[in-house]
This record gives C-alpha cells, structure tokens and sequence, in this order.
C-alpha cells in the first residue's frame, strides 16, 4: 500500500496540551528532513498495517478488548441506516496512525484535526494530520482518512465509515458527512479515548461497514440563553456535546428576562436589557463579535445559529429597554420571575418595525444560517388582530433580510408564507392551523412540549425543570414518531425536530447537562434514525454503552431508572 503526498506538504502541530514526547514536529525542519521523516512514518504505517510494530510496541489486544471492540459497532447512537460487522480483527491506533485528509478543502482538513487534536490528548500519540493529494488510491487506510467522494443518495450530511485491519476510511460527499463519521467513530472507539488525559488503551476500532444519512434535515437543540444568561464557552461546550450525536440547529437569544446580543443603534437592548435574568443575578449579552465567534465554532462542529428574537410577547428585555417600544410611552421594569404571557410590542407604532427591522437586519448579517426564528408563542397581551397586523408587518421584514422565517406554531393562524417553517410545541395530536398550514406548504418542526421539552423534570423527584407539560422520562423522550405524531403533519411536511431547552431553573452548565442527558440523544436519534430501526430496548441499551463515554467526559447526566447503563458509568446529580 503506497501513498504519495507533496513534498513539504502541511504537517499538523500538535495541539499544546499534547504530552506525547516522541511526535513527529515537522516544524523547523529543511525540506529533505521533512521527507526523511515522511518516508519513515510510511515505513511505519506499512509495518502497522502488516500488524507488527504496533503489537510488539504495546501488547496485543487481549479477547476482551477485541469482544469489547466489536459490540460497539452495534451500539450507536443515533442508530445508523446501515450496520454490518466485519469477522476480521479490529483497526488499531498506534503510535504511527496519521490522520489523512483530501488536499484543497480547509474544511475537512479542520474535521480531521479535530479527531487528531481529540485523539492525542488520550492517546499520547502524535497523530499527524497529512493531506492526501486528489486522485491516489488506496483501498483502507493508512491510519484513519477522509474521503470527500460523491455516495449516491447519501447528501452532505450523509456518509460511508469503513474500518479494517488496515484502517479506517470515511467517506462523504460533503464534509458536513465526514464530521458526521467521525463522531461515529468516536463511538466506535473504548470510552477512554474521551479522556483528556493520556490512557493505556488499546485503541480499537471494531472492523465493519456504516452507511448512514439523516431521516431529516434539521435536528435542533434550543438553548435559552435568556432566562438565564450563559457565556460563550458554555454555549460552546453545549455545541461540543449536541453535535457529537449529530444535533446541527442552536439558539434562542431574547425574552422577558433578557436581552442577549448587542444590537447597533440600540445600546441599551444588551447594557440594560441585558443586565439581569430569572432570580435577579446579574445576566450578560454576547457582543457582536462573540456572537460571531459562537456562529464560527458552532459551524466548524456543522451546527447552524438559528437566533430567535421572540415578539410580539416575550419582550419585556426590550420594553424596559426602550419606553418608546411602548404604546404609553412608559418602560416597565425589568422583570426577573417566570410567568409568560404579560408583555407585547406595541403594535400600531412605526418605530416598533423600525427596530424590528434594525434587529433582524443585524442578525441576518450576523447569522450565515437560512433561518431568523421570530417566536410568535404565547402573545397572550396582545389582541388576536394586533398579531396579524403584528406578523403581516414583521413577515416582510425577514423575507427582506433574504432569510425564511421559523416561528412557533402559533403563528400558523395568520397563514404565514408557506417558506414560514412552524415549530410545533403543543401537546396533542392535533392542531387544526398547524395541519392547515401543512397543508398549504408549510414546513413543520416538531417540538411537541411533552416528549421534547428538555427544560421538564423527569420526575416528581426532579429538583430542576418545570412540569407544566408532564414529566418526561427517557422512554417518553424517545418513543414517539415525529412523522406522524401531529395529525395532518406527515411526510415531507416534517422539516425535523427540536429539543429545547428552557432555562428558567437553570444556572449552571451541570444543570444543563442534567436535563439534556440522556434525552436530547433520544430526540437527536428520532431526527437522524430512519424509523425502521426505532425500538426502545435496542435504543435503551445503546444508550446505556454511551454511560461509561459520559463519565469519562464528566457529563453531569440523570442515570434514568430506565436505562440499562453499562459497568463504567457514573451518573450526576440536580
Ligand atoms: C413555554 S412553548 C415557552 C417558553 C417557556 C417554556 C417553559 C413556548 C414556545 N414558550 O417561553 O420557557 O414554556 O417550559
């Protein structure tokens, strides 16, 4: 198995807190040197491939951890369309596997050095990351590639994982895919490979075949960062942990209780609007440049920023911000409890769709994703002909900025444009302006309050969370079908699913944790799985091989009753 690659060709650095000592640094070296070094990692990787250094340098890979290695091929989650086992041994990391990755695409260089960057820290091995020039050929390997490579019917997201005893290849149209693939394979190897922190391994990952692509194209994670305020990192440590079960839509940005980007032209919607959330503390706002630094991160782990500005309810932030936003002219305080329901733009004023405009316009820029999520819920202070007067007038506005609007299903009784994607968050099977806007065109999220709703306790004995909707305890997050739970929302009038999370009782990162694990992997599976393969002892028990990869990662999750977890797994506490 021969590989060429361009002399001089990049070289990952590996990341800092990499304390491999041997690893291969390319940095600094003449060009002869480097090809030296090159041409002795191929010697390597031949003789990893033919199964000798790497076995005399660790230790074979007892039954166990083969029989270990095996299982998780059949332990996913979500379930992949297409699994099958291979009978030969597993693939190896060793200290000579290399990441490759296809020359010309910064994009799927950037999915392979996040593997590597990951593997190392674990691993200790240098795991370079080398590109592999377009149109050699190999048939597997060496070490781990990714393939950009057109698959039939398998669209960007969708992607082919292949392991041997060679090595492992990913292949996608898109690198959305590869990224997709590598979180399978993240999966595929021992819980410990999550650990940052050097483990002995060995570094298995099972031999077999994956075909996989999404049953819908958008599978989101609301967070509410308005009741409660949470900073770019936790935001980002958020995206980490929903996009590693294939999660690629975030965000809801304003409410009562706060304001949460700054917006030019109205400093006082984030200085002041901003300043407080549920309880009082003391709140924050993400400045434009770190709502673009979270749009960047979240794209890099091919998550889109769906940002919502709620209206015309929800909007007390705003209305203490600015007394003109109201009819009389008068800002009320700043609120910090949780009711709904009590406040509205002031819809016959011109300056309300002036900010409006200015608001979305910015966001619009800010946002590279095709949707701007305008809310609609629960305008209870606002007359029924106010809001369509409201939503008439606010449509047009985000058709302007060349966005599709999303909005919670209430708006579905002003017969938006059927480009108006509606979130469905009721809790019945039935919503007869839903089904009529469906019928018309118009998209649907399913978001129904009492399966999806991540922000409900699981139980009476649940300290965080709300119970409006019911409890929901992982079976009842996972069994339901979101292609026909919603009567007269079927078929290609699902757009996907959402699992919000509202954050009324929550503070910490710990918290969020707790309520999302283990129900956002369910709702990400009924997103991602086809429907075939749903069933919730096999989910259950894939689920319960994701406890030991929690603990390792120090996901703070609620070890529900429920789940047969496997031997390794610590649960949290709320
Ligand atoms: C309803 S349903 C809301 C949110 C609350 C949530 C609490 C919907 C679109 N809005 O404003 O935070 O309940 O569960």
């Amino acid at each position: 198995m021969v590989y060429t690659y361009p002399v001089g060709g990049r070289v990952d650095r590996p990341v800092e807190r990499n304390r491999h000592a041997g690893r291969l640094d390319m940095s600094g070296r003449s060009r002869s040197a480097r090809l030296a070094v090159l041409v002795a990692a191929v010697g390597l990787v031949t003789m990893v491939t033919t199964g000798v250094t790497a076995d005399a340098a660790a230790g074979a890979p007892g039954q166990t951890d083969r029989a270990a290695a095996a299982a998780r091929l059949n332990l996913l989650v979500p379930q992949p369309v297409l699994v099958r086992p291979s009978a030969t041994a597993p693939y190896r990391i060793t200290p000579a596997t290399a990441v490759w990755v296809p020359a010309g695409s910064a994009e799927a260089r950037a999915v392979g050095e996040q593997l590597a960057g990951l593997l190392r820290r674990s691993t200790g091995y240098p795991l370079p990351v080398w590109e592999k020039p377009a149109g050699s050929v190999a048939a597997i390997g060496p070490g781990i590639e990714l393939r950009l490579a057109g698959l039939a019917g398998l669209g960007d997201e969708g992607y082919q994982l292949d392991a041997a005893p060679g090595g492992v290849v990913i292949r996608a149209a898109a690198p959305a895919g590869l990224f997709h693939g590598v979180q399978t394979l993240r999966q595929l190897l021992p819980p410990a490979a999550e650990s940052d922190r050097r483990q002995p391994g060995p570094w298995l990952v099972p031999a077999g075949h994956v075909v996989d692509h999404p049953r819908y194209a958008y599978r989101g994670a609301m967070l509410d960062v308005a009741r409660h305020f949470f900073g770019v990192a936790d935001v980002e440590h958020y995206i980490d942990e929903i996009s590693l079960y294939k999660i690629n839509y975030l965000l809801h940005l304003s409410d009562d209780q706060g304001w949460r980007i700054a917006i030019d032209g109205w400093p006082r919607l984030a200085s002041y609007g901003g300043g407080t959330e549920v309880g009082g503390g003391p709140g924050g706002y993400y400045t434009q440049g770190q709502f673009r630094q979270l749009v960047a991160y979240a794209r890099a782990h091919f998550v889109t920023i769906v940002p919502e500005i709620d209206g015309p309810g929800h909007t007390n932030a705003a209305l203490a911000s600015y007394a003109e936003l109201n009819c009389d002219g008068v800002a009320p305080p700043r609120y910090t409890g949780i009711d709904v329901g009590f406040s509205s733009l002031c819809v016959s004023k011109p300056v309300t769709y002036t900010f409006l405009r200015d608001v979305l316009d910015q966001l619009a820029r800010l946002s590279p994703g095709p949707y701007l999520h305008i809310g609609g819920d629960e305008a209870h202070s606002t007359r029924a002909a106010d809001y369509a007067t409201f939503e008439g007038r606010e449509l047009p506005i985000v058709a302007d900025t060349g966005k599709a609007a999303m909005a919670w299903h209430d708006i579905a009784k002003v017969n938006p444009p059927t480009s108006t994607v509606l979130e469905f968050w009721g809790t019945t099977g039935s919503d007869q302006p839903t089904a009529a806007a469906a019928a018309r065109g118009n998209r649907v999220v399913m978001a129904p309050a009492n399966r999806a709703y991540l922000d409900q306790k699981y139980d009476p004995s649940t300290r965080l969370g709300l119970n409006w909707a019911g409890y929901i305890e992982e079976r009842d997050a996972y069994d339901w079908d979101p292609g026909s739970y919603l009567g007269g929302v079927t078929g290609p009038s699902v757009l996907g699913v959402e699992a919000p999370l509202w954050s009324e009782t929550l503070v910490t990162m710990a918290n969020i944790e707790y309520l999302a694990f283990p129900r956002l992997p369910a709702i990400a599976e009924l997103g991602w799985s086809p429907r075939a393969t749903h069933d919730w002892n096999s989910f259950a028990e894939r689920l319960g091989a994701q406890g030991p990869m929690w603990t390792v990662m120090g996901i703070n999750f609620h070890a529900s009753p429920q789940v047969p977890w496997a031997p390794g797994t610590r649960g949290g506490t709320d």
